[in-house]
């Protein structure tokens, strides 16, 4: 008999750091991590770690061997700037490893007879505003809108969006006698800021780093200028989205691909947030053209109403609570403690 059990990808990642901690307090199915990296060592019981590729087929074909995979959280991924710099390799992991994950998802789902639901988080990246008069003028873009990415990651997230669509309508429809898809929910998530990890790799890092930096007592160049705008969001708030769109009843799922979002400033909004809680904060500015262009593309603000309608999403962090109540008082604590 094989257990039952939740596999996520990309666990040692910070969305993945702050998800295994949440699942591993609520759930009493077995745990199975997936990522290249180890995972910090207070993770333990009910989680297996298993340090390796997702691209290893032979590995993932060991997985379900062991387990039943009820549900994936499918979070690895090459972020924005280091996919501007190797854009094969991220083509590689976000795509084909997301197409390998659908492939094994939706077999198990025939095998079950039951969907494998497929949880997936997409990006402010799929979005692409042809330049800064469009911005301003569609300050909170709906779903359907503006789906021209311009970044090797966003065109990744918004293809992988798709084939996850694809998988649940229409995979093996005309092959099996009674079909059973897997169950795809993605969201899309604006820039996210954890207090326990630091980004790396991504392009809305400038925010996090600011704050990083400032509670360590370093200087910091932020890479974008003051007037760049892009909607943030608090990982509490970002686990809460993941889990509370997994346990959605389907019937009231009228799309696939939700947007989410919390508060959105500009990088001297940021910094003035950050200098208000860290007086002695050294935070310049030194614009990096590539980085620029890749945030002035994004959204300013998204229209996350559809979520809210359809499965009660609302954050529970605005501003000043993200930086007052959960940034701050644990970011301060962790450089405190060394
Ligand atoms: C990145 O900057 O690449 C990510 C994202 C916005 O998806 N944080």
């Amino acid at each position: 008999m094989r257990k039952k059990g939740i596999l996520i990808t990309g666990a040692a990642g910070e969305i993945g750091e702050a998800l295994v901690k949440s699942l591993s307090e609520q759930e009493e199915n077995q745990i199975v991590t997936l990522d290249l990296r180890p995972l910090t060592p207070e993770h333990s019981g009910h989680i297996t770690h298993i340090q390796g590729d997702l691209m290893d087929q032979a590995l993932l074909a060991r997985i379900v061997s062991e387990y039943e995979i009820q549900v994936i959280y499918h979070l690895a991924a090459l972020l924005s700037t280091r996919a501007e710099f190797t854009p094969e390799a991220a083509h590689q992991v976000n795509v084909e490893g997301t197409l390998g994950l659908l492939k094994l998802a939706s077999e198990q789902s025939q095998w079950r007879g039951e969907p494998v639901l497929f949880m997936f988080p997409s990006s402010i990246a799929a979005y692409g505003m042809p330049d800064l008069q469009v911005k301003a003028q569609y300050p909170h873009v709906r779903e359907w809108e503006w789906n021209y990415p311009t970044t090797m990651y966003g065109c990744n997230k918004l293809y992988c969006e798709m084939l996850g669509i694809y998988y649940s309508q229409h995979y093996r429809q005309l092959a099996a006698d009674k079909p059973v898809m897997l169950d795809f929910r993605a969201l899309r998530f604006p820039g996210l800021i954890s207090a326990f990890t630091v980004p790396s790799g991504g392009t809305s890092d400038y925010g996090p780093e600011m704050l990083h930096a400032a509670a360590k007592g370093e200087p910091y160049a932020c890479f974008v200028r003051q007037d760049a705008i892009i909607p943030f969001m608090a990982m509490p708030d970002a686990i809460t989205a993941l889990l509370k769109l997994a346990k959605a009843p389907s019937a009231n799922l009228k799309r696939r691909v939700y947007n989410v979002t919390s508060f959105s400033l500009t990088a001297e909004e940021f910094r003035q947030m950050v200098v208000r809680f860290f007086p002695q904060a050294q935070i310049s500015y030194k614009p990096d053209v590539k980085r620029q262009g890749i945030v002035d593309s994004w959204p300013a603000g998204l229209n996350d109403n559809d979520a809210r309608r359809d499965w009660g999403w609302a954050p529970d962090y605005d501003m000043e609570r993200s930086f007052g109540e959960y940034l701050v008082p644990n970011i301060t604590a962790r450089y405190r403690g060394g």
